[in-house]
C-alpha cells in the first residue's frame, strides 16, 4: 500500500513512521508513506497557502489553488482509491473503517490547518472525511499519523504472530483481556493462577470472560452494537 500525505508541516510526520511496527512495514515494502509539502505547490509569494475567510471572522482558510495543484499533480502519478480529508467534522474513525481502508492500494490524505480548507476542495476532490474523535487538534497531521498507523498495522505481513491484529480490542467489539509477564510474583502481587495451568481451553475461556467483564464495565455501548 502507498499512502501520500499533503501537509503544511511535513516535519511533524517524520517520526511517526520511522519506528517500531510502522518502520517494519516500510522496511518490508508493505507500506510506503510519502509526505508532500503543500508549500511546494503554491504560486503565491512567500509560499503562502492560506488566506482570510470570505465573509469575515477569525482564523485563516487554506486556499484552493495550492491544494488543487498538489492533488492533481499527485493524481497524474497515482490512481487513488480514496482522497481523505482529516477534519473534526468528518466521520469518526472506528476499527471497521481502518479494516476497510487497509484493503485499498493507494490513499491520499490531506491535513487541514487553521480554520480548515476551502469548501470547494471538499466538494470536488475529497472522497472521504475522517475525524479521529470528538476533540480538536491544531492540525490534521497527528490524525493522519493515527489513521496511517491503524491501517498500516493491518496489512498482511506487518504484524508477527505475537501481535496478531485479530486479538486487538475492538476487532470483535470486545476490549482486550488483561495480560501479564514475568515475574510471577512482584511485591506479593501474583498473576492469575489459571495462566500457569497450561490448559489452553480454560485460559481462552478465562480471557473471554475477562474481555466481556471489561467491556461491560468500561464500554457497555460496544455490547449493544
Ligand atoms: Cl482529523 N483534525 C483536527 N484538526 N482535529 C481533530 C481531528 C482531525 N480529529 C479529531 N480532532
Amino acid at each position: 500500500m502507498k499512502i501520500d500525505i499533503i501537509s503544511v508541516v511535513p516535519d511533524l510526520l517524520n517520526s511517526p513512521f520511522a519506528h517500531s511496527i510502522m518502520k517494519r512495514a516500510n522496511d518490508k515494502g508493505l507500506l510506503t508513506v510519502n509526505v508532500i509539502n503543500l508549500r511546494e505547490y503554491t504560486t503565491y509569494a512567500r509560499a503562502q497557502v492560506d488566506d482570510y475567510p470570505f465573509g469575515g471572522g477569525a482564523g485563516m482558510v487554506m486556499m484552493i489553488e495550492p491544494l488543487v495543484n498538489a492533488i492533481e499533480a499527485l493524481q497524474q502519478k497515482t490512481n487513488y482509491d480514496e482522497v481523505i480529508y482529516l477534519t473534526p467534522d468528518g466521520e469518526t474513525l472506528q476499527q471497521k473503517m481502518a479494516n476497510t481502508l487497509s484493503l485499498k492500494n493507494n490513499l491520499l490524505m490531506i491535513c487541514g490547518h487553521y480554520k480548515g480548507i476551502d469548501q470547494r476542495v471538499r466538494d470536488h476532490f475529497i472522497t472521504k472525511e475522517i475525524s479521529i474523535g470528538d476533540y480538536v487538534l491544531s492540525g490534521g497531521e497527528l490524525a493522519a499519523a493515527v489513521l496511517t498507523d491503524a491501517i498500516g498495522r493491518l496489512l498482511p505481513g506487518v504484524l508477527n504472530d505475537e501481535s496478531s491484529a485479530l486479538t486487538d480490542s475492538f476487532q470483535d467489539n470486545l476490549l482486550a483481556p488483561p495480560v501479564y509477564t514475568r515475574p510471577e510474583v512482584f511485591r506479593g502481587w501474583e498473576i492469575p493462577s489459571i495462566l500457569k495451568s497450561g490448559n489452553h481451553k480454560l485460559i481462552d475461556a478465562w480471557r473471554m470472560e475477562q474481555s466481556l467483564e471489561r467491556t461491560r464495565q468500561r464500554r457497555p455501548d460496544l455490547l449493544n452494537d
